[in-house]
């Protein structure tokens, strides 16, 4: 069994309502699929993955060694610790980013528009597959008619090497509290398993393709009709597993709910509430690695 992978370019032809059927079956099937031909230029995914890496070495490694032997003797010595065996730091269009090597920013500068573009690109094609109003979800993430920006943040990981695979996770099992994730994982150094009807499945790499996934924010858009999957990285004793996350989600201030439209179709009355972004982060900062019905019921409360 394997994620679905999906020809992003054959919405433009003759293939196009098959295409959305794919999409549609990848939202609500696997809550993953994985998109070739995308438009992304493989010119620019080649620099993406030259600087990310150069990046790691010249700025990061030495620190994620010297991190990384206390953490192996605090593990050896009281067994297996909730932690992370990876490296991770943040971009955003407001914080401080590497400076090393010299094209880095220039290169995730472009490389974020590209993919955020995609993202909308994506989002435009889940209106029309649940029957909404063309950027309904974006208008949403938005906070309806005010004007906000929605979060859009990009995560770049490093998994090194791991003596003792048996004692860590890469990274814990979990569901994605966003929107739409859009993954650019290594062209080689796998890693990802998706949690699929009781079994753990893994994402193969294919280069140059963006993995996307539907958080728990376009689970409660959708009512319910798309669902926000566990997924997990398994450590590796050798290669050292680069990922690149882009995050597409709410603006913090907005309110997020079930689509009217999707609720009134349902037999049953919404089965999620309506909460602002923020408190529902609040909530998923302190229960990430648990199961997120209880976050649902939770940010109900507040
Ligand atoms: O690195 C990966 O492949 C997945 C990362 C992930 O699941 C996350 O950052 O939420
Ligand atoms: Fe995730």
């Amino acid at each position: 069994m394997a994620i679905p992978v999906i020809d992003f370019s054959m919405l433009n032809g003759s293939e196009r309502t098959q295409t959305l059927a794919q999409i549609a079956n990848g939202c609500e099937e696997w809550g993953f699929f994985e998109l070739v031909n995308h438009g992304i230029p493989v010119e620019l995914l080649d620099r993406v993955k030259k600087v990310c890496s150069e990046c790691y070495k010249m700025e990061r490694e030495e620190g994620f060694k010297a991190a990384s032997e206390k953490l192996l003797k605090k593990m050896e010595n009281s067994g297996k610790e909730d932690v992370d065996w990876e490296d991770v730091f943040l971009l955003q269009d407001d914080n401080e980013w590497p400076s090393n090597p010299r094209d880095f920013k220039e290169t995730m500068k472009a490389y974020r528009a590209e993919i955020k573009n995609l993202a909308e690109r994506v989002m435009e094609v889940m209106d029309e597959n649940l029957g909404l109003d063309k950027g309904y979800i974006n208008r949403a993430f938005c906070g309806g008619d005010t004007v906000q920006q929605p979060f859009f943040g990009t995560k770049v990981s490093h998994y090194p090497p791991c003596p003792r695979p048996d004692l860590v996770n890469g990274l814990r099992a979990h569901t994605d509290a966003g929107g739409v994730i859009l993954l650019f994982q290594d062209d080689e150094v796998a890693g990802l398993q998706i949690l699929k009807d009781g079994r753990w499945i893994d994402v193969q790499p294919l280069p140059n393709s963006i993995v996307i996934n539907t958080g728990d924010q376009i689970e409660v858009l959708s009512n319910g009709q798309y669902k926000s999957v566990r997924h997990r990285v398994l450590p590796t004793p050798d290669g050292n597993r680069r990922s690149i996350a882009s995050f597409y989600n709410p603006a913090m201030k907005a309110t997020i709910g079930p689509a009217t439209k999707l609720v009134a179709q349902a037999a049953a009355v919404a089965s999620y509430p309506d909460f602002v972004f923020g408190d529902y982060m609040d909530v998923y900062a302190k229960q990430k690695f648990l199961a997120k019905e209880p976050r649902f019921q939770a940010v109900r409360a507040m």
